[in-house]
């Protein structure tokens, strides 16, 4: 069995791969594409495996696309590559759109010339729900985009829709809902926040000074979940008899403040809230402070910039028929979640 995964310098296709090992008896071709200075550190554990590949492609060249599939006859293509960072996508949305869309029309082509056998994943995204119209959203739910990078998969999953139908492919679209862990991207607000809490926890235990951490809209609520598990629904979906999409999603939501809140108590600071609107603050708690000689007092301060011209202001899954039906369930909670992300940075702190 030959599985060609794409994205795996990124958080899903390094987990993707190292499920796959641990999994199948397969052989694993990650595919990277040429920067100037790549970063491996996600793909530590399988680099050296000697059923693990390198390989150069790029989803805005369809010869490398074509070639690949052309030459390796993959059985599996699973594409988690793409231009990821919504809050970006409104500063470089035709690169956007390019990646994330026209991306997977490659991918699809490449397949559908030159090896119609090979089952296709395209990560779908709860964001092309966007404006949501009911709670909790299912599969069903209206495609309401509020980003170019929402826009963009939309356009994915109609494509996956037009060439399943058109040329009877194994190709789905399925909808992940936000899922972290510790090869999350810095960008990120649960990462940015579990690696903002580290540097602070290490202050404090230095008896130095620390800037606070940074942020836009605290209200916006998320349902996430470990990316671990979601690997594993992903290889489910890629392996039902016939294709059909579904939804990935814990089941439940919390705001950004519930996730700062969890992450501070998880490295043992204690915070207070304070002000509203842009005013809002999180500072050390006075008996914290004089009883750990803490040396600044602000944890959390907003910044505007962090604001999105446009916010999708919830996202709560309904992930009922992947439980029910693929026998699908996340292992990691919410709680276990942010400690292994604030744990793991408090450990591996560098400055
Ligand atoms: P990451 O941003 O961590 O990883 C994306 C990877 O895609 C990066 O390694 C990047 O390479 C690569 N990439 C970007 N553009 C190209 C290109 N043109 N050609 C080849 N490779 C490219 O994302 P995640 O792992 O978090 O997400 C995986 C997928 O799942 C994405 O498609 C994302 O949109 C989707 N998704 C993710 C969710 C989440 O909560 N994590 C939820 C819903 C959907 P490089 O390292 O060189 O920049
Ligand atoms: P999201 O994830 O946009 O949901 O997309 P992100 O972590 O970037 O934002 C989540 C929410 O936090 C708010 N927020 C901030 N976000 C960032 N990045 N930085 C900040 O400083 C900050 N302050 C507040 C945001 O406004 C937003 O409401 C992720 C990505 O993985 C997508 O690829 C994926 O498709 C969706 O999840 C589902």
């Amino acid at each position: 069995m030959k599985i060609i995964v794409t994205g795996i310098l990124g958080q899903d296709g390094a987990n993707m791969v190292e499920y796959l090992l641990q999994n199948t008896n397969a052989k694993i071709f990650g595919m990277i594409r040429r920067t100037s200075n790549p970063n491996f550190v996600n793909c530590r554990s399988f680099i050296k495996n000697e059923r693990f590949q390198l390989i150069y492609g790029d989803l805005s060249d369809s010869v490398s696309l074509d070639n690949l599939v052309r030459d390796i006859q993959p059985d599996y293509f699973i594409n988690f590559a793409a231009q990821s960072f919504v809050g970006c996508s409104w500063e470089i949305p035709l690169q956007t759109f390019d990646a994330n869309a026209t991306g997977v029309a490659r991918c699809l082509e490449a397949i559908r010339r030159f090896q119609p056998k090979c089952r296709f994943y395209s990560a779908g995204s709860s964001e092309e729900f966007g404006d949501v119209q009911y709670s909790p959203q299912d599969i069903n739910h209206p495609v309401r985009p509020r980003s170019p990078y929402g826009a963009s998969k939309a356009a994915a999953r109609h494509l996956v829709k037009v060439y399943r139908e058109s040329y009877n492919l194994y190709a789905v679209h399925s909808i992940l809902f936000n899922h972290e862990g510790t090869k999350r991207g810095e960008e990120f607000v649960t990462r940015k926040i579990s690696k903002g809490v580290a540097r602070i926890y290490h202050a404090i235990k230095n008896n130095q000074s620390f800037a606070p951490i940074e942020l836009g809209n605290l209200d916006a609520k998320r349902d996430w979940s470990d990316s671990e598990d979601f690997v594993e629904g992903v290889w489910k979906i890629m392996n039902q008899q016939k294709p059909k999409d579904y939804v990935l999603s814990s089941n439940e939501t919390h705001t950004i403040r519930e996730f700062i809140n969890k992450s501070f108590h998880y490295a043992g600071i204690q915070g207070v809230w304070h002000g509203s609107g842009q005013e809002e603050q999180m500072s050390v708690s006075t008996e914290y402070a004089i009883k750990n000689e803490v040396q600044s007092s602000v944890l959390i301060k907003i910044n505007p910039k962090f604001y999105r011209p446009a916010e999708v202001e919830l996202l709560l899954g309904d992930s009922t028929p992947a439980r029910e039906e693929l026998g699908w369930k996340p292992k990691i909670s919410f709680d276990n979640l942010v400690e292994r992300m604030v744990k793991y940075d408090i450990d591996n702190f560098k400055i």
